[in-house]
């Protein structure tokens, strides 16, 4: 046999981890570092055992058997091996109960967990995030009797007690634009309500239960006429028969993940508040599963860098490793620089969020923490797919070949994207955090960042949000050019936030000895801050081939 390459291998994610060791160590006391250390090891450990299994199984997708033998309609779902260890390990290791625990670092060590997990878990990661979510969409609601009911269940630390919940929301018509809603609520002669309706997109059906957003009967047009709901699925160990599973989606990726289109035949559900503005009822949800993406778009983007990095010192060609050839070493530091912010402004997320909720944050840091969090999404759900699409062609042909495990990372972070609110809608939820506040939130977070920072940063990160006001000055009446351009305010944003945040990293680090945060700096200011688009609306026009007046309506 001729030469045969050898393939890349996996560093331990968590003992090779030097990005997560210095923010725990930086953001956290010694002692709750020391008690969180043992689970991350063992998060870690299972994330290395998940890909040697992968790299020698034949890849499994789940399987819906909607009827038995005999003609009775079970709707049952076979899951993946990762999907069945799923509980066992996430109590085991408290992934979701961390983060609701009484103290303002609740967040980060749960978000450690997550970004340890996250690859290994085929996407488990979904369901968990909808139950953390769910977990604090019930708090915020206040309804004692389905916080009694639900919150020990899915905050347990026991498999046995464990419930997953879904987010129901979308719907073929109701996509983004939940307004169009048409599940119906309606009560029945005991008064127990009841959902009616299909439900196009539903990543944990396989949970005993779900928040939904329906319409009650006789209830106006719009998504202000819209309820929240909980449900639960199961009657014992048998689903519900009100729900129906009409399908599995064939997806581009995230295939271990059983997304259902279902529907709704009398499901019993329970209000969470008021019989309306369920929008505003289940923003807090949407605001814990979007740094969950954030989170776990990053992870993915450090699993796609570290097999590339290694498999760099391990492929030769033209007469030395990739990693001594000047063009590739280049491209490598430039993804592991766009890395290193994308993960500084993530899990500063994950930091606010604990502060916010514990009730400890700055005052200014609950309007940061509501712009941050669709900055982080957006942007870290772009990134993960240029940087997995990199990290591929740094394995030539190989990145290509399916059984090598990698093509199946640029397939699946094409969801980051798409999920919880596609790159635009962020953009105009950005809008809608700024209109209340503008700047100011993130100009006084920078102006601390900064403190003892570099000066090149300071210049470039004012210039950055200077430019950014400015495209914020925008006259009110013009609404369409303030929305033309939002994606590139928002990316500006995020960018500047995420270089000052390299800038505090590299002052912490730099007292220590240590050199490299400063390289990500210089490196991913080099890359530029200003991503402002031109929107002049003539130009789209006309390379749409539509008049201009439609596009300001
Ligand atoms: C591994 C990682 C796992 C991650 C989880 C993966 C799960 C994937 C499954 C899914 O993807 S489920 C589908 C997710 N769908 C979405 O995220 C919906 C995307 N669409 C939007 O976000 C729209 O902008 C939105 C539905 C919110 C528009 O609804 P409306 O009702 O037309 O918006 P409106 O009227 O501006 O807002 C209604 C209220 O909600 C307002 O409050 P008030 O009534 O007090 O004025 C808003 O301020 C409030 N609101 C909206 N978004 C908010 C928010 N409040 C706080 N935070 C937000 N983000």
């Amino acid at each position: 046999m001729g030469f045969l390459q050898a393939a890349p291998q996996l560093p331990h994610p968590w003992r090779s981890e030097h990005l997560l060791h210095a923010l725990l160590e930086r953001a956290l006391p010694a002692a709750r570092r020391g008690a969180l250390e043992a689970d991350l090891d063992a998060l870690g450990d299972y994330a290395l055992m998940a890909w040697q299994r992968a790299s020698i199984s034949t890849r499994r997708t789940p399987v819906l058997t909607q009827w038995d033998a005999w003609g009775r309609r079970v709707d049952r779902i076979e899951l993946t091996a990762a999907w069945q260890e799923g509980a066992q390990l996430t109590t085991r290791h408290a992934v979701l109960a961390s983060g609701h625990e009484d103290h303002e670092h609740a967040r980060l060590e749960e978000f450690a967990r997550v970004y340890l997990y996250h690859v290994a878990s085929e996407f488990y990661t979904c369901p968990l995030a909808m139950t953390d979510g769910a977990a604090t969409a019930l708090k915020t609601s206040g309804n004692r009797a389905l916080i009694g009911r639900a919150l020990p269940h899915f905050l347990s630390r026991d498999a046995d007690t464990f419930w997953l919940s879904g987010q129901w929301m979308t719907e073929t018509q109701g996509g983004s634009d939940v307004g169009h809603t048409e599940t119906v609520a309606r009560q029945d002669a005991d008064g127990q309500w009841r959902l009616y309706g299909r439900k196009w997109f539903s990543s944990a059906v396989v949970g005993e239960a779900a928040l939904a957003l329906a319409r009650p009967e006789g209830a106006g047009d719009g998504s202000g006429a819209l309820a929240l709901f909980y449900v639960e699925t199961m009657d014992g160990a048998q689903r519900r028969p009100e729900l129906v599973i009409d399908r599995l989606k064939d997806k581009l990726g995230t295939q271990e993940l059983p997304t259902a289109e279902i529907h709704l035949d009398g499901l019993p559900a329970w209000p969470l508040g008021e019989l309306a503005n369920g929008v505003r009822q289940v923003a807090p949800m949407l605001n814990v599963t979007r740094s969950w993406n954030a989170i776990c778009a990053v992870a993915h983007m450090a699993r796609a860098i570290a097999l590339a990095r290694d498999y760099a010192g391990r492929r030769e060609a033209f007469g030395r490793p990739l990693i001594e050839q000047p063009l590739h070493a280049q491209t490598l530091a430039d993804m592991q620089a766009e890395f290193e912010g994308a993960f500084a402004l993530a899990f500063e997320v994950a930091q606010l969020l604990g502060r916010v909720e514990h009730g400890s944050a700055a005052p200014h840091e609950a309007a940061l923490l509501r712009l941050l969090t669709p900055l982080a999404k957006l942007w870290t759900g772009k990134l993960a797919l240029r940087i997995c699409s990199e990290a591929l062609e740094c394995f030539g042909g190989q990145g290509y070949i399916e059984d090598t495990g990698l093509p199946q990372l640029l397939r699946d972070a094409q969801v980051y994207a798409i999920w919880e609110g596609t790159t635009n809608v962020l953009s105009l939820d950005a809008l809608r955090a700024l209109a209340v506040d503008g700047l100011g939130a993130l100009r006084t977070a920078v102006a601390a960042w900064l403190q003892g920072g570099d000066a090149h940063a300071v210049f470039a990160i004012d210039a950055a949000l200077d430019a950014a006001a400015s495209h914020l000055d925008t006259p009110p009446a013009d609404r369409a050019t303030l929305e033309a351009g939002a994606r590139g305010l928002a990316l500006t944003l995020a960018r500047s936030a995420a270089a000052a945040l390299l800038a505090r990293q590299a002052a912490w680090a730099h007292s220590r000895g240590d050199a490299r945060p400063a390289a990500a700096l210089r490196r991913f200011l080099g890359h530029g801050l200003l991503r402002l688009a031109d929107t002049d609306a003539d130009d789209t026009a006309l390379l749409l081939g539509c008049g201009r007046g439609s596009l300001l309506k």
